[in-house]
């Protein structure tokens, strides 16, 4: 097979070929420099999406929900593009989240595309390219792009803050308390799902996660809406009147997909609280200051690590002998890697 420039695949890509897409995404993870300015146009088309980031701890059920909720959103014939950032937790016995969709009921769907990004080292260090391969999907024009992650460590908790929506999953069956809280996320859902409900535990973590949300680690919501039978928690569903949106706990199970139709009401409903209020406007604000800040660190140790042995050497010998002081020998080491120049 020939090898095709990257910027032949943009057009292809903008066409929703799935063939182009998924060159772009490998060159994408590589971190392949050719493939940088087809990248930057992805950027530039991308924005329409609405990113949904789904987090949790491992285990904890995020892939089952992941291609469950794929499903739910189908139904409402929006195309649904995946960035799964842990394709083999080893809770999961190895099943990744593409065969899932595979043997699924969307087997064979042409409205869901799922890309499993391979994380880097043992401690399973972020895939490069992941929130690039979110704009690679935008691009192609699924309107909804549902990251997974898992909420351990800073880079992944990264990828999911920058999404519209975040969804936080705990579950019953990990442990005493709440995962969410020891992993530090539980303030930055917009959305809790207490996830295999249909365990006789689950009402606990859930009751447990009420406790933590009333006791002001993230607000809980006591607005109920259509409350099906079926529901363990109360949902908002876009309420108008609500000064601010307030995030809901629902409970969700795989067994007779309990509690997902909810969750892509929940979605939704924010996805429009978030444009009634303008607070749409500052998120993407927020996330435009993440990334440009993430892209800089990226560039800064790629740019170090080429001139380990050279430049940067003498710099750390002086920092070592403490000749100058971290901060005098990091202005220097920006100044002398003429970072963002042509050297
Ligand atoms: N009882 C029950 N088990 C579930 C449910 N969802 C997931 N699991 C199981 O929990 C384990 C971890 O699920 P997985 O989706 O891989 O979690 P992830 O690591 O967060 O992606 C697997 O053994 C699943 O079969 C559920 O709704 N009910
Ligand atoms: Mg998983």
């Amino acid at each position: 097979m020939a090898y095709v420039p990257s910027q032949e695949l943009v057009a292809g890509v903008l066409a929703g070929e799935v063939r182009a897409i998924a060159r772009l995404l490998t060159r994408a993870e590589m971190g392949a420099a050719e493939a940088r300015p087809a990248l930057d146009a992805m950027f530039r088309h991308a924005g329409r999406a609405h990113v949904v980031g789904i987090t949790g701890v491992p285990g904890s059920g995020k892939s089952t929900l992941v291609a469950l909720l794929a499903a739910a959103i189908r139904r409402s014939d929006r195309r649904v593009g995946i960035v799964a950032i842990d394709p083999s937790s080893p809770f999961s016995g190895g099943a990744i989240l593409g065969d899932r969709i595979r043997m699924g009921e969307l087997g064979g769907d042409p409205g869901v595309y799922v890309r499993s990004m391979a994380t880097r080292g043992a401690l399973g260090g972020l895939a490069r390219g992941t929130l690039e391969a979110v704009d690679v999907l935008d691009a192609a024009g699924y309107e909804v792009v549902i990251v997974e992650t898992v909420g351990v460590g800073q880079d992944e908790v990264d990828v999911a803050r920058a999404a519209h929506t975040i969804v936080v999953v705990s579950a019953p069956g990990l442990g005493d308390d709440i995962q969410a809280i020891k992993a530090g996320i539980l303030e930055i859902a917009d959305i809790h799902v207490v996830s295999k409900c249909d365990r006789p535990d689950a009402n606990r973590t859930i009751a447990d996660l009420k406790n933590m949300l009333a006791m002001g680690m993230g607000s809980d919501t006591t607005v109920v809406e259509r409350r099906p039978a079926a529901l363990a928690s109360p949902i908002v569903v876009s309420d108008p009147n609500l000064p601010a949106w307030r995030p809901p706990v629902i409970a969700t199970s795989m067994v007779g997909d309990q509690g997902v139709a909810l969750l892509v009401a929940a979605i939704d409903g924010h996805k429009s609280a978030l444009a009634q209020s303008g607070e749409i406007e500052t998120r993407r604000a927020l996330i435009a200051e993440r990334r440009l800040l993430k892209a800089g660190e990226e560039i800064l140790r790629d740019e170090f690590a080429r001139h380990r042995d050279g430049k940067v050497s003498a710099l750390l010998d002086q920092l070592k002998s403490r000749a100058v002081s971290p901060r005098t020998a990091a202005a220097r080491l920006l100044h002398e890697l003429h970072i963002g120049g042509d050297s």
